[in-house]
């Protein structure tokens, strides 16, 4: 058997394949979450009430709503496409599975009662977003 030793060109090689991965992740996995705050309704115009848009087209568009607490929300699921991936939304938080009727837009009101991250879902658990509430 012959002897590893750890040459500065192998450290090397390691941590260029390190960073590479580290990369690869950045890239597909973090950079892809898009953001998105709430904004008033504009019924009202102030926050008594807040809406967010998100389109569904394959994901969701932002993946990340951002929403303040206390405050009654509107999520507008605007559904872009009739892949049965998408037919469902499910917020366990709110304890909601809802039917998203395709290429429309169907209305899911909430009120975040605590700040946190509440992950919502297709139906299949397979598109994934995410529910920021801050104070
Ligand atoms: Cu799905």
């Amino acid at each position: 058997m012959i002897a590893f030793a750890w040459t500065a060109d192998r450290i090397a090689a390691i941590a260029l394949g390190a960073a590479f991965l580290a990369f690869l992740y950045v890239f597909f996995f973090r950079a892809r979450r898009r953001e998105g705050t709430a904004v008033p309704a504009a019924s009202t115009g102030d926050l008594e009430e807040q809406e967010a848009t998100i389109t569904v087209s394959g994901g969701y568009d932002p993946e990340v709503v951002i929403a303040k607490k206390g405050v009654p929300l509107t999520l507008v699921f605007d559904r872009r496409e009739s892949s049965p991936c998408s037919d469902e939304v499910v917020l366990p938080e709110f304890g909601i599975r809802q039917a998203l009727a395709a290429h429309a837009k169907t209305r899911i009101r909430v009120v975040p009662q605590r700040a946190g991250e509440f992950p919502f879902a297709c139906g299949m658990n397979m598109l994934h977003g995410l529910l920021r509430v801050e104070d």
